[in-house]
């Protein structure tokens, strides 16, 4: 099968960027190298008990070490833009406690330079989970506003050493996933359980994750500020926010089930990108959760008026939605929660094909109808896909040729790339897409037992191989360059 975009490619603009993502603490090891400070991940992932193999992100696939090799392979595929995340903790190894780390900045300015000098854009995200341990020691991390300051004190040390050059920034990614995972179901650091989640000892209040979360949308609009006021109109770039996106599909056409499923978008992104929008959190949030949800000040709310100039979307997979606001929740799903419940599956049959992901279903349309879906409701604000993808299982026992052979990884991003180019072509503004993931790499809680990347990695002697998923993503590339050439000559 080949990758390619079925119908005329028309809406592609020409400088749509391609790219592969990656994030720094699943890439880059050296996880105490050139003077970097532990993060909350170092320590969590040294914690017996949290990773599925018991393994952790000190050596990571050493893309610290090998970061010009792993740009060479984004030559052989023809990517415009690359999409990592700096390490925090190696700009700055204690926050705003400590001073700025010059060895991790020449690092980063070595991988940008590299990149570049091959043609691609750095796409930069300034926190993709990990954070100093430090803060987390001094002021328990997301849950204290003191993390504002030090989040824009960091972000303004990025602009300064590298704005010059990087040109598409991410503040945050996925806040919905870390204050869920942080500090309600205590899956992720700095594991906080709240209500009648997870069975750890630390948290007990409902609202820690929409604290944590309210200090991730303001931290979000204070490093968006000071980019505004002191650096984007010298350095012309552009920057936003990367959300967790599943698309919710109602259970039934009931309208219960139908608001069910506008509240599960609520609850898990317009969460996010109302108050960053619009300067407000979502009706329905505010109905449910009541004083349960933090007030935004009138200072707040003007420098939230900063707003972001993309959406990013992290998109993979989609869900059933059923109504449980009025009748018991399956599965202790409670008011904090937003009162619905989500299956993948309706009478006996899945959503979508299944993968080696429990949470993950083929279900290309989503795609489509979440872009639309956000294109409505944010008044065509730019979209980028930031990551997309899906995994194998790691085989010990397979070959080689085997785990290159990903013909379920070239399907599904045939059918995800179709999906896009469809809300494309009704005239959704998308400026990008980034696949998950370059390499097989760190996969958090299941450690390096899910393979996500276009390219193998043996995890014994850190070799890289193109899957075949790599040589059909480079034909969609150059196909689509050519043809937009014939287009435009
Ligand atoms: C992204 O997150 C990450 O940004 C990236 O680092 C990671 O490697 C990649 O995806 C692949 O996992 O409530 O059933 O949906 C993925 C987000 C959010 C996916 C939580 C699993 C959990 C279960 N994850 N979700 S469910």
């Amino acid at each position: 099968e080949k990758l390619s975009i079925t119908k005329e490619p028309v809406s592609f603009p020409s400088n749509f960027l391609f790219g592969t993502a990656s994030s720094c603490y699943q890439f880059e090891g050296a996880f105490v190298s050139d003077g970097k400070g532990l993060n909350n991940w170092d320590v969590f992932t040294h914690e017996s008990g949290h990773i599925a193999d018991g393994s952790n992100g000190d050596i990571a696939i050493d893309h610290y070490n090998r970061y010009q090799e792993d740009i060479n392979l984004m030559e052989d595929l023809g990517v415009n833009s690359f999409r990592f995340s700096i390490s925090w903790a190696r700009i700055l190894p204690k926050g705003m406690y400590g001073d700025v780390n010059m060895a991790g900045i020449q690092h980063y300015k070595k991988l940008i330079d590299a990149l570049l000098h091959k043609g691609i854009q750095p796409f930069v995200t300034l926190a993709h989970y990990d954070i100093p341990q430090e803060l987390e020691d001094r002021y328990g991390g997301w849950l204290s506003p003191k993390i504002q300051s030090d989040f824009s004190y960091y972000a303004d040390i990025c602009f300064k050493y590298f704005g010059d050059r990087v040109k598409y920034w991410v503040t945050i990614n996925e806040p919905n996933v870390m204050a869920v995972r942080g500090y309600r179901l205590g899956t992720f650091p700095p594991v906080r359980c709240s209500g009648s989640f997870g069975n750890c000892s630390a948290g007990n209040s409902e609202k820690e994750p929409f604290i944590a979360a309210h200090n991730m949308i303001l931290s979000h609009a204070d490093a968006v500020s000071i980019y505004r006021t002191r650096y984007q109109e010298r350095q012309g770039g552009m920057i936003g926010i990367s959300l967790n996106t599943q698309w919710y599909e109602p259970f039934s056409n009931s309208s219960e089930d139908n608001s069910a499923a506008q509240r599960a978008r609520s609850f898990v992104y317009n969460w996010f990108l109302d108050p960053i929008i619009f300067g407000r959190y979502p009706e329905e949030m505010q109905q449910i959760l009541g004083n349960n949800l933090p007030a935004f000040s009138r200072n707040d709310v003007k420098k939230l008026n900063n707003g972001l100039d993309f959406i990013g979307i992290n998109h993979y997979t989609a869900a059933y939605i059923k109504e449980c606001l009025y009748i018991a929740c399956e599965h202790g799903y409670s008011w904090s929660e937003g009162s619905y419940f989500r299956a993948t599956e309706k009478d006996g049959v899945y959503i979508g094909k299944p993968t080696t992901m429990d949470w993950l279903f083929v279900y290309p349309q989503g795609m489509e109808k979440l872009v639309m879906y956000m294109k409505d409701r944010f008044n065509n604000t730019p979209i980028i896909v930031t990551e997309n993808g899906i995994a194998e299982s790691d085989n010990p026992n397979s070959s080689l040729e085997d785990a290159l052979n990903d013909t379920q990884r070239v399907e599904y991003m045939h059918s995800y790339l179709n999906s896009l180019a469809n809300s494309m072509r009704e005239g959704a503004d998308v400026r990008g897409y980034f696949a998950w993931s370059l390499l097989d790499n760190f996969e958090w809680l299941e450690g390096y037992t899910k393979r996500f990347g276009l390219h193998y990695v043996n995890f014994t002697n850190l070799q890289r191989t193109p899957k075949l998923s790599a040589t059909r993503y480079k034909e969609l590339i150059s196909n689509f360059h050519s043809q937009l050439a014939t287009y435009t000559t």
